[in-house]
């Protein structure tokens, strides 16, 4: 409705008679980028240019003089090997910075044009893609946003496609049928794919893979399904079109030719993957009557480009103007800001205030969801759900309304047995804007949700991840859900905070620190089982701030005992046992290996101190070298658990206070 007036889909008869010679341009600039890097994938947008040419030239809302206009149409390279496309589109529509210089550098060191597309690289990359599958399952996540911005501020501020080019190698890996059963069961009517159906891939034709017939797969998830001759642009226009009008997210089939224009190799898996080399090169040029030379766009096709670059500045003025008088335009800014430290500390505070004064023993995970009581009272912008846990995970509380197809303004998403998905998704809705995703599942499945964890930590992007039952604690679900070796997994991930609180009051400053980090990602691991309060005196400073603290003792000790979570009560019940034996040892908290790595070294060396140190976590030892030296002790577990009651398995894995007790006498000697 914004763009009434507009017409972005009717070209001008000029750009019309260009059109195959504007896609041509991406097919040169391709080519010729891979050539000069020798290495990368001139097939795909080869063979894609001609759809991208239209929904560019034509479809998409956009400023390319505005990346981060907020209601812009959201692109998507899902098929992210393909990058040239989308820096070949970066360069001809005139974004800032997509030089023609970067074209030439394509892979190279610094470069803004990475071998594939890095989300805050390069303008443009909405995303970062290139392990498949995830691209279009982060444009779910996109969507939904859009869907429920708009429900919230109305479709006169936000209201925009999503759109994606996926490839055969996207469709068949499992994490899509997650995506698109989500996406049709939301009823994600401004999600359109644009399926890259082009019979190959890096082994050779599909059929010796594969025989799904997509189109029903798509069908029987709820999508509408179109399919198009991948190179007649106005069957291209027809087929946008009627997904821009569809009820449901719509899938387009365009049949197309990878490495189109290249006699001898287009059509085949030859053209995926590498050079097409000088020769072919050459005679590519000849049948596209493309005689220009490398990296050189004439000046009339280059125009035209440009000028379908600025196609949507109108539009985006509008925009503004109108959403400057609009009575959300506020609220709608706070949102897109997304900075919640003002009023997030204060609430936290006061709550940490009330755990002081009436001490709680209590699971973590149900500690979190007092915490998100408190988040999600004072952040509007918290989307939450889980992967059909949660009453496990403890992750809806009181006042949040479910999220469906019958209300896009609720904050509650049921994913479903979908934890990749899920997690994807997540990224796709911090990538969007205006929300804040957190949702849960269990531990052990962060193996089930890790490529899309590991992108959220490499595009540096506020996603909290609330992953409860976290040990051996959990009991007679038995070791196919005991975490083992998953925090050191976790860890593992750069820019990733993996916080494992050990109670009430470290829950909630936990939830703090993952809110107000915005460049990084969070894991918040808790219990199932019920633990003691160990912070028992108020501070309004944030100790887990520091990643790891002194929680009980002071100056004089014999022994540090370094814990996390569930294992810090333990080893205050230890310090009190060897008290009575005249050793004195101190406790550290350690609820964030990452912040404390982060701290200055003073403080590091003080927390570590000069006496011998035992490291206590329900898991392998794997990262505790950030405490622990050769001479160091570790109580922990060294297998994967078993099934039976919680307490019997402390016993039996040998972390118990008296494992603790006998350690620290031994080390002190
Ligand atoms: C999860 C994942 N597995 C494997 C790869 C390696 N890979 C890159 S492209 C590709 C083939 C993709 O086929 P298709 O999507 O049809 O691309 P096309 O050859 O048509 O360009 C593979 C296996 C990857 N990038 N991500
Ligand atoms: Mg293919």
């Amino acid at each position: 409705m914004t763009d009434a007036g507009t017409s972005p889909s009717v070209p001008t008869q000029e750009a019309k008679t260009m059109a195959p010679q504007m896609a041509n341009a991406i097919r040169a600039l391709s080519m010729d980028a891979v050539e000069k890097a020798k290495s990368g994938h001139p097939g795909m947008p080869m063979g894609m240019a001609d759809v991208a040419t239209v929904l560019f030239t034509r479809f998409m809302k956009f400023d390319a003089s505005a990346p981060n206009w907020p209601d812009r149409d959201r692109f998507v390279l899902s098929a992210g090997h393909g990058s040239m496309l989308v820096y070949s589109l970066g360069y001809l529509l005139g974004y800032d910075g997509m030089t023609i210089e970067e074209i030439k550098n394509f892979r190279q060191l610094g470069a803004k044009t990475a071998g594939h597309p890095e989300y805050g690289h390069a303008p443009a990359v909405e995303t970062t893609t290139g392990p498949l599958g995830q691209g279009l399952a982060n444009a779910v996540g996109m969507a939904l946003g859009e869907a429920h911005l708009a429900a919230r501020f109305g479709d006169d501020v936000v209201d925009h496609h999503t759109y994606v080019i996926a490839g055969d190698g996207c469709l068949m890996e499992g994490i899509s049928q997650e995506a698109i059963s989500l996406a049709g069961h939301l009823k994600l009517r401004k999600l359109i794919v644009l399926w890259d159906d082009n019979n190959i891939s890096i082994d050779g034709p599909i059929s010796i893979s594969d025989s799904t017939d997509q189109l029903a797969r798509f069908q029987a998830s709820g999508w509408a399904t179109l399919r198009v001759d991948g190179h007649d642009p106005e069957a291209i226009a027809e087929a946008i079109e009627k997904a821009k009008n569809s009820d449901r997210p719509t899938l387009i089939a365009c049949r197309t030719v990878i490495g189109y224009g290249s006699p001898n190799k287009g059509g085949t898996s030859a053209t995926h993957g590498a050079p097409l080399g000088v020769d072919e090169i050459a005679a590519t040029r000849e049948a596209l009557n493309w005689p220009h030379a490398p990296f050189e766009i004439p000046e009339d096709i280059l125009s035209q480009w440009r000028a379908a670059g600025t196609r949507g500045a109108e539009t985006r003025q509008a925009w503004e103007e109108r959403i400057a008088k609009n009575p959300n335009c506020e609220a709608f800014k706070t949102a897109m800001a997304g900075d919640y430290a003002g009023v997030l500390t204060p609430a936290i505070n006061e709550y940490k205030k009330g755990l002081a004064a009436e001490p709680q023993k209590l699971a973590t995970r149900k500690a979190s969801e007092l915490a998100l009581n408190v988040v999600n009272d004072v952040v509007g912008e918290t989307i939450g759900g889980s992967a059909d846990l949660t009453g496990s995970n403890n992750t809806k509380t009181k006042n949040l309304e479910v999220l469906s197809a019958d209300n896009y303004a609720g904050r509650y998403v049921n994913y479903g047995i979908r934890e990749h998905g899920m997690a994807a998704a997540m990224n796709g809705l911090a990538l969007h804007g205006g929300v804040v995703p957190y949702a849960g599942t269990f531990m052990v499945f962060t193996d089930y949700c890790r490529p899309s964890i590991r992108l959220s930590a490499l595009m540096g992007i506020r996603v909290v991840y609330v992953m409860t039952h976290d040990s051996i604690g959990l009991g007679e679900d038995g070791p196919t859900h005991q975490p083992v070796e998953h925090l050191a997994a976790m860890r593992a991930i750069p820019n990733l905070n993996v916080y494992r609180p050990c109670d009430g009051v470290e829950t909630a400053e936990c939830w703090e620190l993952s809110l107000k980090t915005i460049a990084t990602p969070s894991i918040i691991t808790l219990t199932r089982q019920g633990l003691a309060q160990a912070r028992l005196e108020h501070t309004d400073e944030n100790l887990s701030a520091r990643g790891a603290y002194v929680i009980a003792g002071d100056d004089d000790y014999d022994v540090t005992l370094v814990a996390s979570g569930s294992e810090v009560s333990l080893a205050i019940e230890a310090r009190e046992t060897l008290a009575k034996d005249g050793v004195k040892a101190r406790v550290v908290s350690a609820p964030c290996f990452e912040l404390f790595a982060n701290q200055p070294e003073s403080y590091r060396a003080e927390i570590l101190g000069d006496k011998p140190r035992i490291g206590i976590e329900a898991a392998i030892r794997q990262g505790w070298d950030i405490f622990l030296g050769p001479n160091d002790s570790f109580i922990g577990m060294s297998s994967f658990g078993a099934s039976a009651p919680a307490n019997e398995l402390f016993e039996h894995f040998g972390i118990t206070v008296s494992a603790v007790v006998t350690e620290a006498k031994r080390l002190i000697g």
